[in-house]
């Protein structure tokens, strides 16, 4: 009988590996472990044996019982993970990417392209430059000398010395205009730093500045200019005013004006009841800034400009806190 035992077992063995499918393995486990399986059998035709033969041939049948029922569990396992592998939801290397959706265009770069265009369309070319701007470039270049009020309007991030983050974009025309003679029609688009931060500053922002210099160009060249942007950007009919303003490097200056997009000029909170926007600041270089570049003042004339991106997509779109555009939340940033 214990021979018998042995011969299962070998049976077992055998037959087990060739088991490739969960029903494979059902039909093992009958046949083996089942009502009229050939372990239970065994175990039936025991009773009439002697009590010693009884004990001997018990603990063969019983090993044999244990081994059939671990192999079948370690089987089942094996034949689980298989399907695993080969089913749905199996990572298959060979399938090519789940494409996710695509990105857009941060707001700050839609305005500064769509600007850029306008510009772009009357022949001006971008220029750009440094971050890190030495204080002739940024200040002295521009006739804003050491004690010149001016300089503390711009809150200067100074790194060390003579050394500053840029507080506009003029100090990439100043290179440029060293390097190049007239005429010359330029933008520069990019990063400036000043410090200050609330609802409508921050310590980084971006600006396009502007410069137009040939012979005989006028302040009617200027006005011609920001009236074609201004309509380009803010719509055809958008009344607009240019208003006497200061600054070192311009003369005449002005500030220009967009009639208040929020109320049509009825006045309301976002233009202080005035019923207009301040949008840019312009004029006429300044002789003195042209001397600084060694360029013939007698011979030359030129308008520049200077605008906010945050401060006019803050108009466009009607949005009251500049800081939106730089906390990066998705709900803000896929309207535009
Ligand atoms: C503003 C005003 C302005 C300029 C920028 C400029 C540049 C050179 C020479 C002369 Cl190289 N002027 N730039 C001129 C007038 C105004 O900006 O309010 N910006 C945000």
């Amino acid at each position: 009988m214990i021979d018998q035992i042995q011969q299962h077992k070998q049976d077992f063995e055998s037959r087990i590996g060739q088991v490739s499918t969960p029903e494979h393995l059902k039909q093992l486990r009958t046949d083996f472990l089942g009502k009229k399986g050939c372990v239970t059998e065994t175990l039936k035709a025991m009773r009439g044996l002697p009590p010693e033969e009884k004990r001997a041939v018990g603990k063969h049948v019983n090993q044999l019982k244990a081994h059939v029922e671990s192999r079948i569990k370690e089987k089942t396992a094996e034949l689980a993970g298989q399907s695993q592998g080969q089913g749905a939801g199996a990572f298959d290397a060979t399938l090519p990417g789940r494409q996710g959706p695509p990105g857009t265009l941060h707001p700050i770069t839609q305005v500064m392209d769509e600007i850029i265009a306008v510009f772009s369309s009357l022949g001006f070319e971008v220029a750009e430059g440094p971050e890190i701007e030495s204080d002739y470039y940024n200040f002295e270049a521009l006739n804003m000398p050491k004690d010149h009020p001016a300089r503390d309007m711009q809150d200067t991030f100074y790194i060390e010395g003579e050394t500053v983050l840029r507080t506009h974009t003029s100090p990439v025309q100043i290179h440029v205009m060293e390097k190049r003679q007239p005429p010359l029609r330029i933008i520069a688009p990019g990063k400036v730093y000043r410090c200050d931060s609330d609802i409508t500053h921050t310590p980084m922002f971006h600006q396009i500045e502007g410069l137009m210099i040939d012979r005989h160009i006028s302040f009617s060249d200027l006005k011609g200019v920001m009236n074609i942007f201004v309509q380009q950007v803010f719509g055809e009919n958008t009344p607009v005013r240019f208003r006497p303003s200061f600054f070192p490097f311009t003369c005449p200056s002005a500030e220009v004006d967009i009639q208040c997009v929020m109320c049509t000029g009825k006045g309301c909170r976002v233009c202080s009841q005035t019923g207009w926007l301040e949008i840019l600041g312009a004029g006429m270089v300044d002789p003195a800034v042209f001397a600084g570049v060694n360029y013939d003042p007698e011979k030359w004339t030129g308008f520049a400009f200077g605008m906010g991106i945050e401060r006019i997509a803050m108009l466009k779109y009607g949005i009251h806190d500049i800081r939106l555009f730089f906390e990066n939340d998705l709900r803000f940033l896929q309207q535009f």
